[in-house]
C-alpha cells in the first residue's frame, strides 16, 4: 500500500481495516520497516508516507515501473545472497519457469566469467538474474548475452543520459569505465542439442564509489551519487526487465545486432586476442550475424570468435 502511494500518506486506520489487523499492529510493522531502513514519515492525522527517495528494492517497489510482458515476471527480491546466478540456476533446475527473476542488494560470492569474481557490495549496486527457457541451439547462445547487453546499455543510457558502450562480449562501459558485467550460464539438453534453460546475470554498479584496489582503475558507477528524488534502483531494475522481455522475444531475428554494433567500442580498434597464455595482434573489424567478433590478423586472415577474451591495444 505504501509503495503504491509513494509520496502520499496512507491512513493507518484504513490500512488496518484493509488488512484486518489492529492499528497497533500497523504501527509495529511500520516501526519494523523503519528499522530496516525504509524512509516512512508518520504524519499526525494523515497516516504514513513512504518517501519518494526511499530506494530499498522489493518486488513492490519495482512493479509500478514494469510494462508489457515484464509485468508477469516472478520477482524474488532478497537482501544478501551468495550469487544470484548460482541460486537462479538451482531454481531453474527445480523447474522455475521462464521469467523468474532473482534480485539481490548484496552478493557475497558474485561471479564473473571463467572463475573470476564480481564485486557486489551492499545497497550501491543492482544484482539480478533472469531465467529463460529459449528455443535456441547451443551455437546461438551468444545471442542471449549480446541481446542482454543491448537491453542493459539502453536502460542505463535512458536513466543517466550518458553514452553507454559495449565491449564484446559482455562488458558495459560508461565514461571509459566498466559499470556492468553480464554472465550468461546455460544448461544443454543433450537429447535435442537445445538449451534446457539459460540464466542471464547482470551486475550494475549504481552508486558504488569505493572499489577495491585491484579494480579501482577500471570500474565505475552509473551515478556518482544517489539521485535523491526517486527510487533509482527500482526504476533501473524495471527498465532492464522491460527491455529484456522485449529483446528476448526477438533473439533469432538478429535485429538488435545493429544496435550492438553501433554501441561496440571494439570495432575498428587494434586489439589483442588472448588465447591461453598468448596474445595475438589483430584489428576488430565486425560483429557477425551470430554475434561473433570478427578480427583480422596482420596476414589479412580473418577469424570469428564466439568466446574468449580480447583487450584493446594502446597505441603509443
Ligand atoms: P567478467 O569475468 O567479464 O569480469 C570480471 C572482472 O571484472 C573481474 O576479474 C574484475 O577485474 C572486474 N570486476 C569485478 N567486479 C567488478 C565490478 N563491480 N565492476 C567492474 N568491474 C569489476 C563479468 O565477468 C560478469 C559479471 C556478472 C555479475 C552478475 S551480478 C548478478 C549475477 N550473479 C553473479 O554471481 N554474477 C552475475
Amino acid at each position: 500500500m505504501l509503495e503504491v502511494n509513494r509520496g502520499r500518506s496512507v491512513n493507518g486506520s484504513i490500512m488496518a481495516e484493509k488488512l484486518s489487523v489492529t492499528r497497533t499492529a500497523i504501527w509495529k510493522n511500520i516501526k519494523q520497516l523503519q528499522d530496516e531502513g525504509y524512509q516512512i514519515n508518520a504524519v499526525r492525522n494523515l497516516g504514513y508516507c513512504l518517501e519518494d527517495s526511499n530506494d530499498i528494492l522489493s518486488a513492490e517497489s519495482i512493479a509500478p515501473y514494469l510494462w508489457g510482458k515484464a509485468k508477469s515476471f516472478q520477482l524474488d527480491v532478497r537482501k544478501t545472497v551468495t550469487s544470484t546466478n548460482t541460486l537462479a540456476k538451482e531454481m531453474a533446475i527445480a523447474g522455475a519457469p521462464e521469467g523468474t527473476v532473482l534480485i539481490a542488494t548484496e552478493q557475497t560470492k558474485g561471479r564473473g566469467r571463467m572463475g573470476r569474481s564480481f564485486y557486489s557490495p551492499a545497497s550501491t549496486g543492482l544484482y539480478m538474474s533472469l531465467i529463460l527457457r529459449p528455443k535456441l541451439d547451443l551455437n546461438d547462445s551468444l545471442l542471449i548475452t549480446t541481446s542482454a547487453a543491448v537491453a542493459v546499455a539502453s536502460a542505463i543510457e535512458k536513466l543517466t543520459g550518458n553514452l553507454v558502450q559495449i565491449k564484446w562480449v559482455n562488458d558495459i562501459f560508461m565514461n571509459g569505465k566498466k559499470v556492468c558485467g553480464i554472465l550468461t550460464e546455460a544448461s544443454l539438453n543433450v537429447e535435442n542439442g537445445g538449451l534446457e534453460y539459460a540464466v542471464v546475470g547482470i551486475g550494475i554498479n549504481v552508486t558504488t564509489n569505493d572499489f577495491p584496489d585491484d579494480i579501482k582503475a577500471i570500474a565505475g558507477s552509473i551515478f556518482s551519487k544517489k539521485p535523491t528524488d526517486q527510487p533509482i534502483k527500482s526504476i533501473l531494475a524495471a527498465e532492464l526487465l522491460n527491455n529484456l522481455s522485449s529483446s528476448m522475444d526477438k533473439l533469432t531475428d538478429h535485429s538488435y545486432l545493429e544496435e550492438y554494433k553501433r554501441r561496440s567500442f571494439l570495432i575498428g580498434k587494434d586489439i589483442y586476442v588472448l588465447k591461453g597464455k598468448n596474445a595475438y595482434e589483430a584489428i576488430a573489424v565486425d560483429i557477425d550475424h551470430r554475434a561473433r567478433l570478427v578480427e583480422e590478423y596482420p596476414d589479412k586472415s580473418r577469424e570469428a570468435l564466439s568466446s574468449g577474451e580480447v583487450s584493446v591495444r594502446q597505441t603509443p
